[in-house]
């Protein structure tokens, strides 16, 4: 005989309404486009479900249900019926008077899920009392005899009667519970929801720990995917060139410099955007200026450098347009510095850039226009801000999301030797095919990981 339980395990996610039962559902099945979210008691007026799969079959089924409302008057009814248990809900469900059906016509379809289910997911709003409803809601709902979860929601709004949830629902015999943030996700607070589900449900424990470890390498992966793209963007336009122009052509020529890292720099967040799978109608990033899947303030405005707070003076000084390309003197790497070090290299650029006409009209060799510094160090930091902003958010975020993490707009220690790394790919002129542009976006990915 195989002990192997029953496919999928079947999760009501349940609650009083407005609390983030669907929230929870968008979050956990990466699916922003799920079922109805709004400000508002009532949004769900049916069961909708919807699968977790590992390798094209169904694990979890994920049931929303429509939130509970009078449940001090349902109790009332599920008392009179005289019955305990699941005899009594089903009595209830089976026999109700059509005006007291029509009542709890909502009522009914959450305890109909109730019955169903192998487990039920309690939704709370902890920014809320522990008012009488809620435990006559986890008392009809304790009458399935199916275990309960509470997820603590709404942690980081208010944190207060955090602790006051935790000992009513001890006091009602749920001693395992969860905080999950929705809006706000995190991994491992959703690693921890199912290692709770595990020890609830025992026989479940083995498919519910292939999900975990499934989840945890996906994870894994869409993370490494998004840092790949970051560290293509920044190894390319550290060794993006154009030949130098003169007078107004050379002018036309810096525009299309910054046309071209502004295109690069949309196309990496795309990329990102749908890697994570947020479509990008509804990303709106709180300090950054994203809009529909847009970066919206330009790359080249000064905001922009003085948000990061990066030195515009210097830029300015040349005359030049802000974080236009500078000319980098492949020749003038020759003034002195035999090698690209870091220091040669940040003091050829920065003499290059203050005097680069003067330096430029006395180099022998090659003259290029490449992308400045400012712009790719602003580059970085955008897309570090933007990395750590979508890693922690949940699919159920509606608008900009604040997050508790202080915008950290340094530069991190190691960055110069990146750049000057990916910089020294132009002296040797090597191609995207090349190991040494290969090795240098390995170190890219790997340095970005390490500051993440
Ligand atoms: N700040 C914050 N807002 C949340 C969180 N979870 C849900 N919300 C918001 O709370 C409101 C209700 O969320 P829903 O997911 O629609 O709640 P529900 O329980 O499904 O509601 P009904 O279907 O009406 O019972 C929405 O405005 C959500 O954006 C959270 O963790 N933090
Ligand atoms: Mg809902």
């Amino acid at each position: 005989m195989s002990n192997s339980p029953p496919l999928p395990l079947i999760l009501a996610v349940v609650g009083h309404t407005n609390t983030g039962k669907t929230s929870l559902l968008r979050t956990l099945l990466r699916n922003a486009d799920f079922g109805e979210v709004r400000d508002s008691a009532g949004t769900t007026r049916h069961v909708e479900a919807a699968q977790l799969l590992l390798r094209g079959k169904p694990y979890i089924e994920l049931r929303d249900t429509p939130g509970l409302e009078d449940s001090i008057a349902l109790a009332g009814h599920l008392k009179s019926t005289g019955l305990r248990g699941r005899s009594c809900l089903e009595h209830f469900i089976g026999q109700a008077q059509p005006d007291v059906a029509r009542e709890f016509e909502q009522e009914i379809k959450v305890l109909r899920q109730a019955l169903e289910c192998h487990a039920m997911l309690y939704v709370i709003d902890c920014r809320e009392d522990v008012l009488e409803k809620y435990r006559e809601e986890i008392a009809a709902l304790s009458l399935a005899s199916r275990p309960i979860l509470p997820v603590l929601n709404f942690i980081q709004a208010d944190s207060r009667q955090l602790q006051n949830w935790r000992t009513a629902l001890a006091e009602l015999g749920l001693h395992a519970l969860v905080e999950f943030d929705t809006v706000a996700f995190d991994f491992d607070a959703e690693k921890r929801l199912y290692q709770k589900l595990q020890t609830l449900l025992e026989t479940w424990y083995q498919p519910l720990q292939q999900l975990l470890d499934y989840r945890a390498e996906e994870w894994q992966q869409v993370r490494n995917a998004c840092i790949a793209q970051v560290a293509a963007l920044l190894v390319e336009m550290a060794t993006y060139t154009q030949p130098p122009g003169q007078g107004e052509q050379r002018a036309k020529q810096l525009e299309s410099l910054q046309n071209t890292v502004r295109q690069r720099e949309q196309h990496c967040l795309r990329n990102v955007l749908e890697l994570l799978n947020f479509s990008s109608a509804n990303v709106q990033l709180t300090n950054l200026p994203v809009q529909n899947g847009e970066w919206e303030l330009d790359l080249f405005a000064p905001e922009t450098l003085k948000k990061f707070g990066l030195d515009t003076a210097s830029a300015a000084a040349t005359g030049a347009a802000l974080g236009a390309g500078v000319d980098l003197l492949l020749a003038g790497l020759s003034l002195g510095a035999a090698s690209l070090t870091g220091a040669a290299l940040g003091t050829a650029w920065h003499t290059s850039r203050r005097y680069g006409k003067d330096l430029l009209a006395r180099a022998r060799g090659e003259k290029i226009l490449c992308v400045d510094d400012t712009t790719v160090n602003v580059l970085l930091l955008r897309q570090l801000s933007l990395l750590r902003h979508l890693f922690r958010r949940g699919h159920a975020a509606l608008g900009p999301v604040q997050l508790n993490e202080k915008e950290k707009a340094e530069i991190p220690s190691g960055w110069r030797e990146q750049l000057t790394r990916a910089r020294s790919l132009l002296q040797l002129k090597v191609g995207v095919d090349s190991r040494e542009y290969k090795n240098a976006l390995t170190d890219m990915k790997q340095w970005l990981a390490s500051v993440l």
